[in-house]
């Protein structure tokens, strides 16, 4: 028996594990320690294995069922077998994967899970349909790398090590923000990053639905939003026209999504264990939504989709009632459309300029006692803070929201600094620093043999080494840090091929670092398990950036 306290033993052993055993069943080969990205909390490889064969079923308590078709359909696909799904009253014959809930707690919360494999069975036991969920992702990454096939893969040996398993998250926030507005994806496009999300065991997509370049929600109240607003005349950047398809039958670059395809991707992404949290930025990044509805800002337009220089001069008028009217009415139909706990009204890089010119913005001022426009803008977000929060939703806003007077239920997303601070003043914080969680930077220092990316410098090692957790908090302020996200800015991203590109394979060390315990993070077997589940990647058809710098 090969005892995987993962963590201590593996800083021991480092690199390359092979281990020669006598499998009952099995044949005697070379069994790897498993490579599974995220690394479990806690593995025990033992001798023998369970394998997959054309009798194989899966036996489901009835809560389980959706996560039971799941399993059965990807296991269906790479195998050719049948996979039938049986209820746990019905007797299980021989070969089954049983899913199911522990008698007893396991104290491993609602995404925690055990998995144990024996010759005869595997049992993933989860004490919530999200660990249960869990740990049929970690049941697939113990099957040789073939099963993420999508067509049927003759001559292969199904196996699995026996073992067993527990595993829980370390982080509740494991995150991936999506910007579509840069430049849009279709929704097939966005599920299959959101099938990559759970792989990586994944539950928060942040989905950047608004900016400067285009609006890409269907909004029934003000339809110029999508209208006007989803579209420009070219694809900017400095990119190549056919570096995406993201054409209208008019020609004009850009695209939105319906809202019944809005509702559609949350089901998608929910029965994935995935909470979509929408984002409409305000009161800056605004420029489309001021295209469409020019009256909503200080001048009254005209405002454009198109590529300037200045891309964040969009900025919603803080004197106007009418302004707050629309924001609102958008707010209403985004939370009836997103059913989580979770708004983000954006708040980043408001340019304060136009306030400054304004003479509403002025005479909003010297009625609210504000001193200066920074005052504005907190007045600002403060107006659409008590809004959401009357509607029962958390009020989420980028570092530059952080100020004193925040509701206690508001989230802060430091990318610039201001967690520390909300934390300690008893607001949740979610991280997304810059230096280690921006996957829109480039990948290597060799920026002549990479695509055109934002420019910094990111590389895989470095986000493997990322710590959510700031410095020199105490205890309480870190139990505020609700995890972190890698960020996929989109402005050099105009195809799912280039996202996924940016995307992977640092998006799987990102994944170890919130979900997997401190202690058992060490490079070189990342780097070991990497090599494996790339050839995962390979299978599932993503387009992964190759080598490790
Ligand atoms: C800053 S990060 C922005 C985005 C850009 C990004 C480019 C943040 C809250 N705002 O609008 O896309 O930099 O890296």
């Amino acid at each position: 028996m090969v005892n995987v306290k993962v963590g201590a033993v593996l800083a021991a052993i480092g690199g390359a594990i092979s281990l020669s055993l006598f499998a009952g069943a099995c044949l005697q080969r070379n069994v790897e320690i498993p490579a599974i990205v995220p690394v479990p909390q806690h593995v025990q490889l033992q001798k023998g294995c369970f394998r997959v064969d054309p009798g194989t079923s899966i036996v489901v308590d009835r809560v389980f069922k959706a996560t039971g078709e799941m399993l059965a359909a990807q296991l269906r696909n790479a195998t050719g077998y049948a996979i039938p799904l049986r209820s746990e009253s019905e007797t299980a014959t021989t070969s089954a994967i049983i899913l199911t809930s522990p008698s007893a707690t396991l104290g491993l919360g609602a995404e925690g899970y055990t998995l144990e494999v024996t010759p005869e069975s595997v049992t993933v036991r989860g004490a919530a349909p999200a660990g249960l969920f869990y740990g049929t992702q970690t049941l697939l990454q113990l099957f040789p790398p073939q099963i993420f096939t999508q067509e049927t893969v003759t001559g292969q040996r199904w196996t699995v090590p026996c073992l067993p398993i527990t595993d829980q998250p370390r982080f509740a926030w494991r995150g991936l923000m999506l910007d579509v507005s840069r430049h849009f994806l279709k929704p097939a496009e966005v599920k299959k990053l959101i099938d990559a999300m759970a792989l990586h065991k994944l539950n928060t997509f942040h989905w950047h639905l608004t900016d400067d370049q285009g609006w890409r929600v269907e909004i029934k109240k003000y339809p110029r939003l999508t209208e006007v607003g989803a579209w420009r005349k070219r694809i900017g950047f400095n990119l190549d026209p056919k570096a995406s398809s993201a054409y209208g039958s008019d020609g004009r670059y850009g695209g939105y999504y319906t809202q019944a395809e809005v509702r559609d991707i949350v089901r998608y992404a929910e029965a994935r264990h995935i909470r979509i949290v929408p984002e409409i930025e305000l009161p800056g990044h605004s420029s489309a939504a001021l295209a469409a509805y020019p009256q909503y800002s200080c001048s009254g337009g005209p405002y454009s989709t198109e590529m300037t220089e200045s891309v964040s001069a969009g900025v919603y008028c803080a004197g106007k009632e009418e302004t707050f009217q629309f924001l609102c009415d958008v707010l209403s139909q985004v939370m009836g459309l997103f059913p989580g706990e979770f708004i983000h009204i954006g708040g980043d890089e408001v340019p304060r300029q136009n306030w400054h010119n304004c003479p509403r913005c002025q005479g909003r001022m010297k009625e609210e006692g504000l001193a200066n426009e920074h005052q504005l803008e907190d007045y600002f977000i403060r107006r659409i803070e008590t809004f959401v929060h009357s509607h029962g939703k958390r009020l989420i806003g980028w570092s530059e929201i952080q100020n004193d007077h925040l509701l206690p239920e508001t989230v802060v997303m430091d990318w610039i600094g201001g967690g520390a601070e909300a934390a300690r003043a008893g607001n949740d914080v979610v991280m997304t620093p810059e230096d280690f969680c921006y996957l829109d930077f480039y990948q290597s220092l060799d920026r002549s043999s990479e695509p055109a990316a934002a420019g910094a410098y990111l590389p895989l090692a470095k986000v493997y080494a990322f710590e959510p957790l700031p410095p020199g908090l105490p205890s309480e302020a870190q139990a505020r840090v609700l995890g972190a996200q890698g960020n996929l800015w989109t402005e050099y991203m105009s195809s799912l091929a280039q996202v996924e590109y940016m995307a992977f394979p640092r998006l799987c060390a990102l994944a170890e670092v919130l979900w997997s315990p401190k202690t058992s993070r060490h490079w070189p077997d990342f780097v070991r398990r990497l090599q494996v589940h790339e050839q995962r990647l390979d299978r599932l058809g993503i387009r992964y950036r190759r080598g490790n710098e």
